[in-house]
């Protein structure tokens, strides 16, 4: 079974692979705020590219959470803070979303035969649902408007580390090795290790440091949402 990472929605063509489980990354915040959904019983989440979109869930009467550039959309229910999906009000329910980077990922890798999302704090279970799955990996990151990004970088190596020393997983893909290589690096302390990095300060400025260390402390939330048709749901 091979691993592949993409970088950026935008490369996604580049790598796609009809065998592979795709896993899509957006640490900070999107892929966090939805794992934490469903592991506090949210039933299903929709994700949508657009605001519009969303807006015409909100108006046939779902729960609808918008997020654009780190703060909530006006006029909508939630934004993209995984302490906003703790709640009571959330359990049971149907959400759709939209975030800026998050969900553009997922829409990105719509043509894979399946679509995991994954997280710090579902760590442990992607690892393990991927050896359950015995297929190619291919780890989609969010990134920053089809940038680069560290923090999804990491967890791509966290998981590749994971499935190659302890399983029978291999990569040639060079921008695995490097994930895996900096996860390496940063494995000590995620939170020290990214302090100068875009999205860390652009959540900071926005006074969501809490939002950060949780994000970043591994296997709160062992659940995995995967992709049904247009919804998202617990697997
Ligand atoms: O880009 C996204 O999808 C979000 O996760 C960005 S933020 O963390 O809400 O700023």
């Amino acid at each position: 079974m091979n691993i592949e990472v993409c970088y950026t929605p935008q490369a996604y063509d580049l790598f796609h692979n009809p065998n592979a489980v795709v896993v899509v990354i957006d640490v900070l915040r999107a892929t966090s705020a939805i794992t934490t959904a469903f592991y506090n019983g949210v039933s299903r989440m929709i994700p949508v590219s657009t605001v519009e979109e969303a807006y015409a869930y909100k108006e046939q009467g779902f729960l609808v959470a918008a997020e654009r550039n780190g703060e909530m959309v006006e006029g909508f229910d939630l934004g993209n803070s995984p302490f906003g999906y703790m709640s009571s009000k959330v359990k049971g329910k149907t959400i759709a979303i939209t975030t800026t980077n998050g969900t553009q990922a997922i829409e990105s890798a719509r043509k894979a035969q399946k679509i995991i999302i994954g997280s710090f704090l579902n760590l442990e279970a992607v690892i393990d649902y991927l050896l359950q799955e015995k297929k190619d990996v291919l780890f989609v990151c969010a990134g920053w408007k089809n940038k680069f990004n560290l923090e999804d970088t990491l967890f791509a190596g966290a998981v590749a580390h994971g499935l190659i020393y302890k399983y029978d997983f291999i990569t040639k893909c060079d921008s695995a090795l490097a994930a895996m290589h900096l996860y390496s690096l940063a494995k000590h302390d995620l939170y020290e290790f990214l302090k100068n990095s875009s999205h860390r300060n652009r959540l900071a400025k926005l006074d969501l440091e809490r939002d950060i260390k949780y994000c970043l402390t591994p296997n709160q939330c062992p659940v995995i949402p995967v992709m049904e048709g247009k919804f998202l749901v617990k697997a």
